[in-house]
Parts: C-alpha cells; structure tokens; sequence
C-alpha cells in the first residue's frame, strides 16, 4: 500500500487529520490497534473551545454538534460556603464553548470517512514505524492475519500517550517533562437534565466537577485517592458523594438517576519535545497529557493537527516547507499555554493530601482574589478560552 501521509492511531486527533488532509487534497491512510466499536464506547472529553469548534464547522463536521451540543460562554467555579462565580469568556473575548461528547465527534469523523471511502484500518496490530530518518519512511503492521506494509512521506503519530510512534524516537532525541497529581477523577454520565453551567467546586471532601453533554445527558466527577476502585463506587455512594461537594441549593438541583458510564482516570501532565523526529510527526496525547481540569485534551489534538494538516497541504501545493520545519514549536506554544492553564486549575480546585494550613489559605486566598477581581477573572477567561491559532504567515 501507498500513501502521502500514514496516521497511527483512528481517534479523534488521527481521524480529523484524516479529514483535514482529504478536504486539501492529501491522501492519507489511517491504522487504528482496536475495532470501531471499542473506540466509539470510550467516554471522554465534552468542552469544546470555540477554535475547536470552528475546526469541525469549517469541515463539513459541525452539523449534529449544533443540533445537539449546548453552547455556553464559560464555567463556574464555587467552594465551600462561599457564592459561586462564573468565568465568562463570551464576555471577556468574544468566544463560547459547546458542550458536545467526544464519543459523538468520533461518531461523526467515522461517518465522514464512510462517506468518502476513506482507507481507515481498524484493529490493525503491531504497528512498526520504519525509517522515519530517511527518505523511505513506511509502516509495517498486521492486519486480517496479513503482514503488511504502507509506504508513505510522512508518518503522523496519533496514536495516544501509550502508543507506539513517541516509543521510536530514540531517548536522546526526545526531552520529557512530567507531573503526577496525587489523585484521580471518577466519572459518571447519567440521562438527567444538567446543571445550567460547567461548575468546578472546590471543597473540604475534594474537587467535584458538573458538566453536561446534551440538554438530557450529564456528565459529574469527584476527585477520588489513587488507589479507589470502580467497584469501591457505587451509584448511591458517588451522588451523596458529589451533593456533598456542592452548596446545598446547588446541591438540591442536582438530578440523580443510574449512571451508564463510570470509570476513573488518574491525572497527569505530560510534554514530549519537539513533536517532530524525521518524517514523523506527533499529535495530540501522543505528545502530550494534560489533566482534565479546563478541559484542553481534545482542544489541544485538534490544534496539533490543524497546524500539521495545514503545514501538509502548503507542502505539496506551494512546495513550501517552512511551516512543516515550524510545526513542532508551533504547536508547542499552545500545548504549554494549555498545560500551564491546566496545572493551574488542578493546583486551584483540589484538595492536596498533605498540604499544609498554609498551602489551603494561600489556595483559598487565590479563590477569593480571582472572586473579587474582575482582571483576574478576565484573565483566566483567556486562559480557558484557549489562545487563537497562529498564522500560517
Ligand atoms: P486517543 O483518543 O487516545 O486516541 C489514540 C488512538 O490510537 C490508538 N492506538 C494505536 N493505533 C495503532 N497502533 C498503535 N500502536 C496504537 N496505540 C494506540 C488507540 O486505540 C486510540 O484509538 O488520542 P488523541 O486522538 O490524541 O485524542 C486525545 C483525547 O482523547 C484526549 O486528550 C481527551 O479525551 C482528554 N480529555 C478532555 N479533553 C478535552 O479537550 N475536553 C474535555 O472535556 C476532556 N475531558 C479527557 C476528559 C480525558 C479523560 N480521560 C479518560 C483521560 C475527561 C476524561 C475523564
Ligand atoms: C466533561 O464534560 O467531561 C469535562 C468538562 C470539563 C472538564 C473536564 C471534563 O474540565
């Protein structure tokens, strides 16, 4: 097999390139490890910025995202007895965010591949990049018990923080930067009707966190140790929990019902530099983690492979290189920018085992501060919002 551009891995980050490619008339063919069926079950993120947003619309994947999704111009943030506040982007920088599921955008980039006849391999295992050195960079992998191979230019690594394609470049080659975060999110969806705003709540019990996906379907998490289990939660355990972390009249608006997804994800911040090695390029987890708090994730795969589709299509049509060789600090800039955001929310709305009286005065000082200020709010207005896209030029 040939192609102009080979992707690993068929999320969100891989099939969007996929798409962006195609709409620029760049041939692509993408190798995803599982089936569809085991990448459309994951529940994931649900804040989209408003560049994400204009991403899908502007490629033909905005349709059920407006029918469906809930637009909203910022989050609120509340602790323990005192009044909430809301960060309101819209006000601040003009821009909204939707709340629209990553299950459903994934849902949608397979029936744009559909539509095409894109060449996307599901549960194609033991993918090798090969030579991404030199001059012949191509895949090695398995698929329907077949050795196969794809020779392509280029090699696109969206294959998510445990895939393969960061894993060849070799160690002196890469600079890592890490941080562990001494708890987990647990997570639920449930067919209630939402709270009206995405609400971070900082309390005495821990970070809760309410969202939503559709105007029918909510989204809450509770900061939880490490070493809990699913199994430790059940659904009566995980709404007194998550009701105990609100204010009471938050609280009382909270509508419970069983939940039809729970899972528990550790939190991590993550950069791997620069996101380009030869003819492979780096995009979304597989280059870096962000903890979920600000929601950037998906905000920040999207970016990457805006910047790499663009830096694709001026390569073969302007046979210009400059913003292939500019992509990896490029897209570094919004990455740190997003990591940065999202520490400093983690830092804000936890609770650290540990910290001293100290550390909780300065964390409650900084909540009353950002409270009273109208500059610190419109400050971390532009920080959630996310920063524009660069220029090509
Ligand atoms: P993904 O989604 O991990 O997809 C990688 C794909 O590559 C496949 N793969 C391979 N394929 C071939 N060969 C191999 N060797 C392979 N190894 C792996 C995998 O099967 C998979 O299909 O990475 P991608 O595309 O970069 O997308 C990143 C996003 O999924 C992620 O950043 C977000 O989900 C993060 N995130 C959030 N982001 C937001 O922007 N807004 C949010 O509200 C938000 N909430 C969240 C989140 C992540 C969470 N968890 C579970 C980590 C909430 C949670 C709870
Ligand atoms: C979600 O809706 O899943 C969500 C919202 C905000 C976050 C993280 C996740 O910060």
């Amino acid at each position: 097999m040939k192609t102009q551009v080979a992707i690993i891995g068929g999320g969100p980050a891989g099939l969007l390139l996929s798409e962006l490619l195609h709409r620029q008339g760049v041939d692509s063919v993408v190798l995803e490890a599982r089936s569809r069926d085991y990448v459309l079950a994951r529940i994931r993120a649900g804040v989209l910025e408003q560049t994400t947003v204009d991403v899908l619309r502007d490629n033909g994947l905005g349709e059920r995202m407006d029918a469906q999704g809930h637009p909203h111009d910022g989050m609120r943030i509340v602790w323990a007895g005192r009044e909430s506040f809301f960060i309101d982007c819209q006000k601040h920088l003009g821009n909204r965010f939707m709340a629209y599921g990553q299950t459903q955008i994934q849902e949608d980039l397979f029936a744009a591949a559909d539509r095409r006849g894109a060449r996307v391999l599901t549960e194609a295992t033991d993918v090798r990049p090969m030579d991404v050195e030199g001059d012949k960079p191509h895949l090695l992998f398995r698929h329907n018990g077949e050795d196969l191979r794809l020779d392509c230019d280029y090699i696109a690594g969206c294959d998510g923080f445990h895939g393969v394609s960061r894993k060849t470049i070799p160690a002196t080659h890469l600079r890592e930067f890490e941080k562990a975060y001494p708890f987990g999110w647990l997570g639920i969806l449930s067919r209630t009707a939402p709270l009206p705003d995405v609400t971070y709540a900082n309390h005495p019990r821990g970070f809760a966190l309410a969202s939503m996906r559709s105007s029918t379907l909510s989204r809450y998490y509770v900061q939880v140790p490490l070493e809990d289990k699913v199994e430790d939660w059940s659904d009566d355990r995980f709404w007194s929990e998550l009701t105990a972390r609100f204010p009471p009249e938050m609280a009382s608006r909270i509508q419970t019902g069983p939940s039809i997804e729970k899972s528990i994800a550790p939190l991590r911040s993550f950069v791997a530099e620069p996101m380009r090695h030869g003819r492979l390029f780096l995009c979304g987890d597989a280059a870096h983690i962000v903890p979920p708090t600000g929601a950037k994730g998906l905000n920040l795969a999207v970016s990457d492979v805006f910047y790499l589709a663009r830096a694709m299509a001026a390569h073969y049509h302007q046979g210009s290189d400059a913003l292939i060789d500019g992509y990896s600090a490029m897209a570094l800039r919004r990455v740190w920018s997003s990591v940065r955001t999202s520490w400093y929310l983690t830092n804000l709305l936890h609770r650290f085992p540990g910290n001293s009286s100290f550390d909780q005065r300065a964390q409650e000082t900084e909540l009353d501060y950002l409270k009273s200020s109208a500059h610190a709010q419109a400050s971390l207005a532009e920080q959630y919002a996310g920063i524009p896209f660069e220029a090509a030029s």
